[in-house]
């Protein structure tokens, strides 16, 4: 198997700890010189002198998604503009989108870590690589091509959809490595049949899978269907992309590249560590990032960490597969959604009322999502012609606002239950 980075791989544990108390000290004299955000957050804290030891990074304050949104686009950057090579967005709960930019050296350092993550899943420098993530402001098409590109795979830049000629090029071009979301390389197997293709006899050894939460039963079943080993890619925007954590083949939690994003796993009420092997919510520091380090970053993902060599040999700490969300964030087609972002559309169409609810469901592997919206009296005893309009006005409002195709069905006023404390707005009828 093919080796990334073994002297980081395979440090040891002590080393690696002294490598990023040195990286925490430097991230902060950074910060210090170049962010006016982050001068004030710190000197708001009170933090006192860098810290001594890492657990001394419990004492800093944390960095929030809203922070990046409430300085839009640019605010969080460190950098003049001109260094800023790239940029990427991802939808937010409100308005604005969470805007992240790169520098060439935060480029390099995206490549480095994805090709280490493909290493780590088993690919190598002669696989064609099929990399069915969306290319586009979302980073994992582009993310996962950059990768490929380090470690000499051949990668196929087909981004998702077109199932049907997905289908045929892999089968052309002999993929060996198929990169997309969990639900999409099941749908794409289910597709395949429909042609009279059978996917298990496809030259595909390798799935690298992420940017949703997917359960050890739907890995067997994509496993099953494809015949091949389906490995859990973790990663986030606002921290690099793909390319956080990555799965090895023996299947033990995924390896966080903690030289670069240091992890830690808080209990979110009192913001502090929780025992190792215990959940809470994952939190990471970037190490050498240029254009936007993060200090303390809230994931809002849930996970355990482990230490300790994993069967493969690397010393590199694991987290567990994610578990779930401290927030009602939820994740459709790799899509992140908020509910909140859909009752904002609502209050914009007239006739709608903000009474709705979510159902998610998994259909023939991929996630739907059907949003149930009342309709006020007076439109729901109007022409059929009246409700259908609305109905395409809302459709149309939500794709355009979340870049994703979803159902509406318009209800009776008041079918929708009421409630007196927090509402329940989401059905998710997916298996957990
Ligand atoms: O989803 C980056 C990515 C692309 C990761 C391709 C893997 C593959 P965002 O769009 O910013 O970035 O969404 C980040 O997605 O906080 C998690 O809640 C969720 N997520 C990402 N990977 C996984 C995974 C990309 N393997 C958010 N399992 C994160 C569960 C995941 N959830």
């Amino acid at each position: 198997m093919m080796i990334w980075n073994r002297e980081i791989e395979f440090l040891e544990p002590e080393k690696m700890r002294q490598l990023q108390l040195e990286r925490i000290r430097g991230l902060l004299q950074y910060l210090a010189e170049r962010s006016e955000f982050y001068r004030e957050r710190l000197r708001s804290s009170g933090a006192g002198s860098a810290p001594e030891k890492l657990e001394d990074l419990q004492d800093l304050p944390f960095t929030r998604k809203t922070d990046l949104r409430d300085h839009y686009p640019f605010g969080l950057f460190c950098v003049p503009l001109r260094e800023v090579v790239e940029i990427h967005a991802s939808s937010g709960t409100t308005g604005n989108p969470t805007v992240v930019g790169y520098t060439r050296g935060d480029i390099k350092l995206w490549s480095e870590v994805m090709a280490r993550a493909l290493a780590i899943a088993g690919a190598e420098a002669g696989d064609v690589v099929q990399n069915a993530y969306g290319y586009g402001l979302f980073t994992g098409g582009l993310g996962i091509h950059y990768g490929a590109l380090e470690l000499g795979a051949s990668v196929v830049p087909i981004s998702s959809g077109g199932t049907k000629r997905q289908i045929k090029l892999m089968h052309d071009f002999g993929a060996t490595v198929l990169t997309c979301t969990p639900s999409y390389a099941l749908f794409m197997a289910e597709e395949a049949r429909e042609m009279g293709i059978d996917p298990r006899l496809s030259p595909v050894r390798i799935g690298i899978l992420g940017a949703e939460p997917w359960s050890a039963a739907l890995r067997r079943e994509i496993e099953e269907a494809w015949d091949m080993t389906a490995l859990d890619i973790y990663g986030l925007s606002e921290v690099i992309g793909p390319g956080v954590a990555q799965e090895c083949p023996s299947k033990n939690g995924l390896h966080i590249f903690s030289d670069v994003f240091f992890p830690e796993v808080i209990d979110p009420a009192t913001g502090r560590w929780v025992p190792e092997g215990e959940d809470g919510e994952l939190v990471i520091t970037t190490l050498t990032k240029e254009a936007i380090p993060l200090l303390r970053y809230r994931t809002g993902d849930i996970v355990s960490l482990k230490s300790g060599v994993c069967p493969c040999g690397r010393t590199l700490p694991r987290i567990s597969k994610v578990k779930g969300r401290t927030d009602d964030m939820l994740i459709i087609r790799g899509i992140n959604v908020f509910p909140s972002q859909i009752e904002t559309v609502l209050l914009e169409v007239e006739g709608a009322r903000p009474h709705y609810q979510l159902m998610v469901e998994r259909v023939r592997g991929l996630d739907t999502l059907e949003v149930q919206v009342e309709v006020g009296e007076e439109i729901f005893s109007d022409e059929i012609k009246v409700l259908q309009n609305l109905n395409r006005r809302i459709k149309k409002e939500i794709e355009s606002v979340l870049g994703l195709v979803v159902e509406v069905k318009l209800v009776e006023p008041k079918s929708i239950e009421r409630s007196m404390g927090k509402s329940k707005r989401v059905i998710d009828r997916r298996e957990k």
